[in-house]
């Protein structure tokens, strides 16, 4: 009897399954691939299920014959172990990112006669309620707030990218890549205290106030469903951070990152050349301490950011702090750095991993940009935040064509470099 293969990835079964299982069964035995949560998470969404229930799920559809774990989004493995004579697939996958997947089964296929099977891709009113109850699910404070945790676990690097707006925060959720035949896509995002000042033309200094960030981080929730770490810049006065960690904790916000600064606050980047004070560990300690009694859940993370490297104070004092501050409760360090040499920041990590093997590290990239996150993953990075990128990409161009149209005292000499009006209006889904 010839064999028939086909991965799904989906949590709920619905008639698009049901229509390839019944395409497969016309052809012979039909194998279903379970992709894996790690191979998911890459380059799909977040699952609402677990690995064995989607396995017991796929198990129970009526002509599914056996099912097994697809551990890579490349189906080079689970070809050499089951050797389909045929994989079966919806045509969606003809054209976007996933087209390279596409190409690459042909590829493996053509090898040994195998051949790939096409279906038409149902996309009915039903499928589509589906989809939307699904992403509503994520969306929800209960389940955002405890998907950090779960993507630490689950994923070499957590890769979080800046968002300051509904719109930055739909670019973080949709965007996919297809690259040397692997799709990518970020897993989470950080509400920057910089890019949200920046956007609101303030400077980065404490002064938009909490109302108005938690503002921003609504906007970007509604339109979304990937966790979010909060810049909490210094967490302001002890009294007033304990409440701001019930309010993010109860908006589903994952975690909050405060640094051991005091008084005036100017962005790290400036360094020293900028008058700021560093707090002593049994300010910050108690600051951490009293976050963490009034946290109710025990998904909300509180990370203590280290400025010790950017304000000069040594490698010494950045790890002091560090263990005293795990010792104080946080749920991660993230240690900081204005050198476009990475060599403080993996010094740093190495020698904290020496004695702490669990405690989540975050880094931050600006500066040090050169090294790549399967580096910093080996130097036990956790968490990789591109803080401001889509910030500093928008500006300048948007600047340019401000310029060019007052140069030209017309818009037509811009129009090349914009996005096309049709794009613009169909950009947003519409219910
Ligand atoms: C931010 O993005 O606001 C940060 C990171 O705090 S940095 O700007 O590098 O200080
Ligand atoms: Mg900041």
């Amino acid at each position: 009897m010839k064999k028939v293969y086909t991965c799904f990835c989906t949590d709920v079964i619905h008639d698009g399954h049901i229509n390839i299982v019944n395409e497969a069964k016309k052809r012979g035995r039909v194998i279903i691939g379970a992709l894996s949560d790690k191979a998911l998470i890459r380059y799909n969404k977040f699952p609402t299920v677990s690995q064995e229930e989607r396995v017991k799920l796929y198990r129970s559809i009526d002509g599914v014959d056996d099912v097994v774990v697809q551990d890579d989004m490349l189906y080079d493995d689970v070809i050499t172990l089951v050797q389909p004579d045929y994989i079966i697939h919806g045509d969606n996958w003809q054209s976007g990112p996933e087209k390279a997947i596409r190409d690459h089964v042909e590829e493996l296929l053509s090898k040994y006669g195998g051949e790939l099977v096409d279906v038409p891709y149902t996309y009915n009113e039903k499928v589509k309620k589906i989809d939307l109850q699904l992403r509503e699910k994520l969306a929800m404070p209960e389940y955002r707030r405890k998907r950090l945790r779960q993507l630490i676990q689950m994923t070499p690097i957590v890769k979080t990218m800046e968002a300051h707006s509904g719109l930055t925060g739909l670019i973080v959720e949709k965007t996919v890549v297809e690259h040397e035949g692997r799709l990518d896509q970020f897993d989470a995002m950080w509400v920057s205290s910089l890019c949200d000042s920046t956007a609101k033309g303030k400077p980065d200094i404490e002064l938009v106030d909490m109302t108005s960030r938690f503002r921003t981080i609504d906007d970007i929730m509604e339109v979304t469903t990937k966790p979010i770490i909060f810049d909490g810049d210094t967490g302001g006065l002890t009294e007033h951070f304990v409440y701001t960690v019930r309010s993010l904790e109860r908006m589903g916000v994952s975690a909050v990152i405060i640094e051991d600064k005091k008084g005036l606050k100017k962005n790290s980047l400036f360094g020293t050349e900028v008058e700021q004070t560093q707090a002593t560990i049994e300010e910050f300690s108690e600051k951490i301490r009293a976050g963490k009694n009034a946290q109710l859940t025990d998904d909300f993370m509180i990370i203590a950011r280290i400025e010790s490297l950017i304000l000069e104070q040594g490698m010494e004092d950045a790890l002091e702090r560090a263990f005293s501050f795990v010792e104080a409760g946080a749920d991660g360090i993230m240690i900081h750095s204005r050198k476009k040499d990475p060599a403080e920041i993996v010094e740093f990590c190495d020698k904290f991993r020496e004695k702490d093997k669990i405690t989540p590290i975050v880094v931050v990239p600006s500066s040090f940009n050169t090294i790549t996150e399967a580096e910093l993953a080996e130097h036990g990075v956790n968490i990789v935040i591109y803080a401001n990128q889509l910030t500093r990409s928008a500006f300048p161009a948007m600047q340019k064509t401000a310029e060019d149209i007052l140069k030209y005292h017309r818009a037509k000499e811009v129009d090349d470099r914009l996005m096309p009006i049709k794009d613009i209006i169909t950009l947003i889904d519409e219910l």
